[in-house]
Order: structure tokens, then C-alpha cells, then sequence
């Protein structure tokens, strides 16, 4: 073991932070620009299912607070992008990863949201998932990941506040505002459990990350979290969470639940969701009919160059 290996293990094992200009190991630095650039990439794609109720928002307030989340999405993804350069990818390579398909994005984002109280459901289940996997993440080993998170942690409890808050409203709306809330937790239940990744035995990236302390809770334990955190939240709105092994065991002091649809999950996380397409052609539209944007902000800077030289 070279000196700069020492350097970055005693590091790890004193539960320091790593910085872009410390040495790291190749695999270390390759494991975090796939992981922060999949979560950039999440938090920007994300952001289609909610834009898709801007214009059929019930209200002024519900629009304006939507469009306000929306907004902070796109803060989240710009922050982890960030991330990501300090490590040596360009914002250019990281969009050329996700449009051929190389870099991922939350499989969540590919299913439909078909009514207003899906906006409910997203911010509630969504990123109350979110929120419990961060909160974990704030203790990652890499420097600038750790303090992106401390702060996108601090906007999605906001984030998880205003999706609960319209998920009170409908379940004690009328009976059928109460019927689309009771429908969008049936349909965001298991998807927004799938968003922790597989089942410990399949992640293939958990022993390295965890040693690294890259993860600092495995996917298992804080699915488990989030299950145990929210099942009070459904009872107190009155409606049933979709799975009659639900159960709460002494024991374990934890909720029982049945077996994942896992070949569900896969199918999403290959390409063959509900919505993957769509979703995918939406940002390379959006991508392609705004590269005058990347453009003129190019010729730009150049030109201030040349004025500051
Ligand atoms: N979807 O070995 P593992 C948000 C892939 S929050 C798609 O366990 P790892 C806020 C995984 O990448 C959502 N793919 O992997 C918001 C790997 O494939 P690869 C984003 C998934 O990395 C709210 C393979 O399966 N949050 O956006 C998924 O150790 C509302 C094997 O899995 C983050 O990204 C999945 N659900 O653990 C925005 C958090 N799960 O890369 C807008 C940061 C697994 O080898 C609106 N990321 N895969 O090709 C993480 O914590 C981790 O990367 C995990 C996966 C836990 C997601």
C-alpha cells in the first residue's frame, strides 16, 4: 500500500470526508460519478411527472406551491451535477450517458400520473423516500456529495410537507376525492418502495459502497425505515396501504409486508416501463430545441474572455 492509499483509507476509517483534490482510488471515484450523476439525473426527470399537473393545478396557491417544487428539483439536479464534475465527468458526458441508455435514473419517474391526487402522492410517498435515503446520505464519505445532501435534505421535507398536505385534503375531501387518494396509494405504494433498489442479496454494488462508506445504510434497512415511518401516516389519513401482510411484528418491533413484484422492478430499471420512453424523449426534445440556449451562453463567456484578457 502506497502512501496515498494509506491516506485515503485512514480517511475513510476516521469517517473524514474525501475531497475533490485528494487522491481516491480509481473504482471509488467511477462508483460516485455513477451514483451522483443517476441521482442528478433522477431529480431532473423527475421532474416531468409533477410538470404534468402545472397547467390542471385546482388552484392558485396548489400551483404556485407546485411550480415552487418543481423549481427546487431542478436546484437538486444542478447541485449534483456539481457533484459530479469535482470528480472528472462533464455535464455534456452525463447527459450523453443517460440519452444511450449507459446511466440510469429512479425508476419511479416512469410510472403515469393520472390525477391530481398523484401530485399527493408523489410528494408524500416520493420524496418521503427520498428524504429517508438522504438523510442517510448527508453521511457519505465524499466531501461535496455529503453537503449537497444536508441541503436538498432541508427543501424535500418541505417537498414531503406539501404532497401530504393535498393527500389530508382529498382523504377528507368528498367521498370521491377520498377514492383518488385511496388510487394513488395503491398505484405509488410499491414503486415508491422499489426507489431503495433491490433487495440486499442482489445489490450488486452494496459491499464496496458500504466499505467505502460511500452508502452508509444498506437498501433493505432504510426501505425498512420508510415502511415503518409511514404506515402511521396512511392510518391517520384513513386509507389502506395495498398489502394485506402489512402487519406491525412485536418482535421485530418493525411491519411485516408481502414479497416485492421484483420482475416489475426490473422491467422498469431496463427500459420497459409505463412511461421510460416518453420520459427519455421529452429531455432529448428539450435538450435538442435548447442547445441554442448552450450555445449563445458559450459565445458569451468567450467574448467576456476575450474582453477580460
Ligand atoms: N431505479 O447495487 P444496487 C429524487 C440500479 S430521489 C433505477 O443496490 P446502488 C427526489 C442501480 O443503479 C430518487 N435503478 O445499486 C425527487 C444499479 O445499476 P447500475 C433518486 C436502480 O447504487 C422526488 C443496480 O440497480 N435518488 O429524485 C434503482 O448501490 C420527487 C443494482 O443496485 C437517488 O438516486 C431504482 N430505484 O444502490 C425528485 C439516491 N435501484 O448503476 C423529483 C442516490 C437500483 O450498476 C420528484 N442513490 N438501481 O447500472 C442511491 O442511494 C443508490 O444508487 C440506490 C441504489 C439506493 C438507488
Amino acid at each position: 500500500m502506497d502512501k496515498f492509499e494509506k491516506a485515503f483509507n485512514d480517511i475513510i476509517e476516521k469517517d473524514l470526508k474525501v475531497e475533490p483534490r485528494d487522491w481516491m482510488p480509481e473504482k471509488y471515484r467511477k462508483t460516485l460519478i455513477r451514483q451522483v450523476s443517476q441521482h442528478a439525473h433522477s431529480e431532473i426527470i423527475g421532474m416531468q411527472p409533477e410538470g404534468n399537473w402545472l397547467l390542471r393545478a385546482p388552484s392558485l396557491r396548489s400551483k404556485q406551491v407546485l411550480l415552487a417544487k418543481i423549481q427546487d428539483e431542478a436546484g437538486h439536479g444542478l447541485y449534483l451535477y456539481s457533484v459530479a464534475e469535482t470528480l472528472g465527468i462533464t455535464r455534456q458526458e452525463m447527459n450523453a450517458q443517460l440519452h444511450s441508455g449507459e446511466a440510469k435514473y429512479s425508476s419511479i419517474f416512469n410510472y403515469p400520473t393520472l390525477t391530481w391526487a398523484d401530485m399527493g402522492a408523489v410528494g408524500w410517498l416520493v420524496d418521503g423516500a427520498a428524504i429517508v435515503n438522504q438523510v442517510s446520505l448527508q453521511r457519505t464519505s465524499y466531501g461535496p456529495y455529503s453537503r449537497g445532501m444536508v441541503r436538498i435534505c432541508k427543501e424535500e421535507s418541505f417537498h414531503q410537507r406539501q404532497g401530504y398536505e393535498i393527500m389530508v385534503q382529498m382523504a377528507f375531501g368528498t367521498p370521491e376525492q377520498k377514492e383518488m387518494a385511496q388510487d394513488a396509494l395503491n398505484r405509488f405504494w410499491e414503486p415508491a418502495l422499489m426507489m431503495f433498489g433491490p433487495h440486499d442479496a442482489d445489490s450488486v454494488h452494496k459491499g464496496q459502497s458500504m466499505a467505502w462508506k460511500i452508502k452508509r445504510e444498506s437498501n433493505d434497512h432504510l426501505r425498512q425505515r420508510f415502511i415503518d415511518r409511514t404506515v402511521p401516516q396512511a392510518e391517520f389519513l384513513g386509507l389502506t396501504i395495498p398489502d394485506e401482510n402489512l402487519k406491525f411484528n412485536e418482535e421485530t418491533g418493525h411491519y411485516d409486508h408481502s414479497p416485492f413484484n421484483w420482475d416489475e422492478f426490473w422491467n422498469v430499471v431496463n427500459g420497459n416501463g409505463p412511461c421510460n420512453e416518453q420520459r427519455l424523449d421529452h429531455h432529448k426534445k428539450a435538450h435538442h430545441d435548447n442547445a441554442w440556449v448552450r450555445e449563445a451562453a458559450a459565445a458569451y463567456a468567450a467574448k467576456t474572455e476575450t474582453i477580460v484578457a
